[in-house]
């Protein structure tokens, strides 16, 4: 079996080491040193040029590197093969870092220290409890929930929301679009961790900012469509939001012109929320590649209609 490795991104050394410790010597293949194309049985993926895909006439699968699928979907070529996002627990890990931390940051006011700091002011602003902080997570999915239930272990208000109802021990489940605002309502921090679907896509804009309580920070580690810039902008410079912390952005790199980047309350960081580590998520890719191998459902294909 053939596999083409296509990522500007990941390491393609260790994803070979790490998979060939699971199943032997592959024929292992780094893009763009094809070969015959005509040979690639499956496609390890993050962001591939538009087309290649469809110019692998033998491809039976197509493995995504990443949990979020939204360029393969939108490349109007992509095969009819199945298409298998990332699940793993090196991406739930490093989420749930990345979220607990950026929460705790508004929590401790580490923001309006660093802003002190700037004017040399020595002001203490008593700590209150995780459980004075609501926090709500949009998006309940594999990444979504566990941070959803960290945060709740944390001693924060958690609430959830979620296309279908989930039942979540200990935190407030809403689901559709009808339950949105009064979600919205009781969110001092919100995270978006959805997927970029037509559904979804400028869903944190101007409408919903105005339905948080005035104060509450948004924290976009979904995509960057699905927040509206200018909105955002708007209800930072107009004092309702306290500030955002951004991970994503509409076109990655962020431009350097981009007001993102000198904005006082809006902080950016380069798409690292989470990390797909070849350690751990080779173990789901081998597990995919030995089913294709003996005609077994794959793993974590995605619903092409849903989005996700
Ligand atoms: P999942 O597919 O496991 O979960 C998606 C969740 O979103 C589900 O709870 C789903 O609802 C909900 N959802 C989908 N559509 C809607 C909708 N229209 N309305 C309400 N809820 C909706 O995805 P993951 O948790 O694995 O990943 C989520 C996203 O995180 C990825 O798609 C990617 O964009 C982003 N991501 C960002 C990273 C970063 O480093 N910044 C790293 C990894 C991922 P339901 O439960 O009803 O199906
Ligand atoms: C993503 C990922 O989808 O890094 O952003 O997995």
């Amino acid at each position: 079996m053939a596999i083409l490795f296509v990522s500007d991104i990941d390491d393609p050394v260790a994803w070979r080491r790490e998979l060939e410790k699971r199943l032997g010597p592959l024929d292992f293949r780094v893009w763009p040193e094809i070969g015959d194309p005509a040979e690639i049985d499956v496609a390890l993926v993050w962001r591939p040029p538009r087309g290649l895909l469809a110019s692998l006439p033998s491809l039976r699968a197509i493995l995504a590197l990443s949990a979020g699928i939204e360029t393969l979907l939108e490349d109007p070529t992509l095969p009819d093969v199945p298409l298998c996002r990332m699940v793993d627990e090196s991406l739930v890990v490093t989420m749930r870092e990345f979220v607990l931390a950026a929460v705790l940051l508004y929590h401790r006011d580490l923001d309006r220290y660093e802003a002190q700091q700037r004017r040399a002011v020595w002001r203490m602003r008593p700590p209150r409890p995780a459980s004075a902080t609501r926090v709500g997570v949009m998006g309940l999915g594999a990444l979504g929930r566990p941070v959803a239930e960290t945060l709740r272990d944390f001693g924060f208000a958690v609430r959830g929301w979620s296309r279908t109802p989930r039942e979540i021990e200990g935190i407030a489940c809403f689901a559709g679009r009808a339950s949105l605002a009064a979600f919205a309502g009781g969110c001092d921090v919100l995270v978006n961790l959805l997927p970029l679907t037509p559904e979804t896509e400028g869903i944190l804009n101007a409408g919903l900012f105005a339905a948080l309580p005035r104060g509450a920070v948004v924290i976009n580690v979904g995509r960057g469509r699905h927040l509206v810039d200018a909105d955002l902008i708007d209800a930072v410079d107009s004092g309702h939001l306290r500030g955002a912390l951004l991970d994503v952005f509409r076109d990655e790199p962020l431009p350097e012109d981009h007001p993102f980047w000198r904005r006082p309350h809006i902080r950016v960081t380069p798409h690292v929320a989470a990390y797909t580590l070849p350690e751990s998520a080779a173990e789901v890719v081998a597990e995919n590649l030995r089913r294709l191998s003996e005609g077994r459902p794959l793993l974590h294909v995605v619903d092409r209609m849903r989005g996700y």
